[in-house]
């Protein structure tokens, strides 16, 4: 408790920001629709992915009950490929089957733990809830459900050694995802069809911002999970990538992750020329927000040793500014010039890749300057002197600490 205190009195106006979440939140806990299988598929993914879910629910109907199949349907393709208990001869055949098996609502193979488990035992209520959509979302899904089910299979047994590989890997987790969602909005009639190269880019990018953000997590499992990192770039810096974890190779871990934060960086002008080409405003804010999220992470995790050592996430209160602020594209070429900035800060002249590192930046940059829309924004990173007095920020904890807690006794249980 403490520490969040100590959070908020660092960045008083996350406040607003967080308060706003918080009620949205609230109020899209009591959207849930009536029909007991759509409710249990808008629980879980409130559930599963907590402000992404807010998100999706500002989507127009149809389009937001397609993408929310979508997002389960994949979240549970990924449960299977995520758990190591199941033999190889089990899993291989369910994932490249599982196109067919949401079009039965008589299947289900438990597997997972917690939230995923429920979501894999009580499977039938998105199948049937998938079964209601129209037929050019059903067949959206259905064609990657297939490709992702086969590309995933074809990894299970084989490691990411070149970077050919990784982005083939990545390419079947988060790029297919691009292209289905392409679809889901060209099928909505709202926007024109994207070109597969920027749909998968959109993926790409977020996929590799995770990869890179988690190596502890995944490293640390046990049983032993796959490694995502791939060869071709790590065995520059040390033998085994195991290694990077120990503080003896502190300087070559932090070359080995500011080369992965510069591979992922190779995706983001491929990104804006998507986002920018999107018409509808609620499409727009569901791309947009993680794509800010992932070069907000990427800016975080670039040259911090602590990617080594705990898990590195942007704090709840920068997540809620983004939310609040991402409206339109100047938005976000305005969050990726101020995160360019921020990244080309903490670049060494003496990293072997430094030169390459800021070239990429100097290209965001150019874009996001030649948009000509930077002017009169508030930066997210650029932290003037403090505003605010410490008494009137007490005041205003002490305020806030009640509507809190008046939030919280509201909230019924469970
Ligand atoms: C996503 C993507 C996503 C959203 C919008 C446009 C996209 C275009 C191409 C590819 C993916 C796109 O966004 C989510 C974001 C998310 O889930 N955030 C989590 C945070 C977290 O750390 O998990 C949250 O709780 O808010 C995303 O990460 N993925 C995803 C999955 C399905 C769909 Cl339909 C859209 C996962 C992944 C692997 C990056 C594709």
């Amino acid at each position: 408790m403490m520490g969040r205190v100590c959070v908020i009195l660092k960045h008083p106006d996350d406040i607003y920001p967080l308060m706003k979440l918080k009620i949205a939140a609230r109020h899209a806990e009591k959207q849930i629709p009536p029909e007991p299988h759509w409710a249990f598929c808008y629980r879980m993914l409130h559930k599963v992915s907590r402000s992404f879910a807010l998100v999706i629910q500002q989507l127009p109907a149809e389009l937001r009950n397609a993408v929310c199949i979508f997002y389960l349907v994949l979240r549970a393709l990924d449960t299977v490929e995520d758990d190591t208990s199941i033999p190889t001869d089990v899993k291989v055949p369910i994932l490249t089957a599982f196109h067919h098996h949401i079009y039965d609502c008589d299947w289900h193979f438990s597997c997972g733990a917690k939230d995923y488990k429920v979501l894999m035992d009580q499977f039938h209520l998105v199948s049937t809830a998938f079964l209601e959509l129209g037929k050019s979302y059903q067949e959206a899904i259905e064609d990657i459900t297939k490709r992702m089910g086969a590309g995933m299979a074809k990894f299970i047994c084989k490691e990411v050694e070149t970077i050919d590989d990784y982005d083939e890997y990545c390419h079947y987790v988060a790029g297919l995802v691009g292209l289905g969602l392409s679809k889901l909005f060209h099928a909505s009639g709202s926007e024109d069809l994207a070109s597969d190269y920027l749909s998968n880019s959109m993926g790409l990018f977020l996929q590799k911002t995770n990869i890179i953000r988690d190596y502890l997590e995944d490293i640390n499992e046990i049983p032993k999970s796959r490694m995502f990192w791939p060869r071709e770039i790590w065995r520059k810096y040390v033998n085994k990538l195991e290694d990077l974890k120990y503080e003896e190779n502190s300087e070559k871990a932090v070359q080995c992750l500011n080369n992965m934060v510069t591979n992922a960086l190779m995706h983001v002008e491929d990104c804006l020329k998507y986002m920018a080409a999107l018409r509808d405003p609620s499409i727009f804010r569901f791309c947009a927000i993680p794509q800010i999220m992932a070069i907000g992470t990427l800016a975080l995790c670039y040259n911090n040793i602590e990617v080594f050592l705990g898990v590195v996430k942007m704090r709840r209160g920068l997540t809620a500014k983004v939310i609040d602020r991402t409206k339109m594209m100047a938005d976000v070429y305005g969050a990726f010039f101020d995160f360019s900035c921020l990244l080309k800060s903490k670049v060494n002249k003496s990293d072997p890749n430094a030169t390459r590192t800021l070239s990429r930046l100097e290209a965001v940059q150019k874009t996001c300057r030649d948009s000509g829309v930077l002017n009169n924004r508030k930066s997210y990173i650029v932290r003037s002197e403090p505003r605010y007095n410490s008494a009137l920020i007490v005041m205003l904890f002490i305020v806030l600490s009640i509507l809190f807690a008046y939030l919280n006794a509201k909230r019924p249980n469970n």
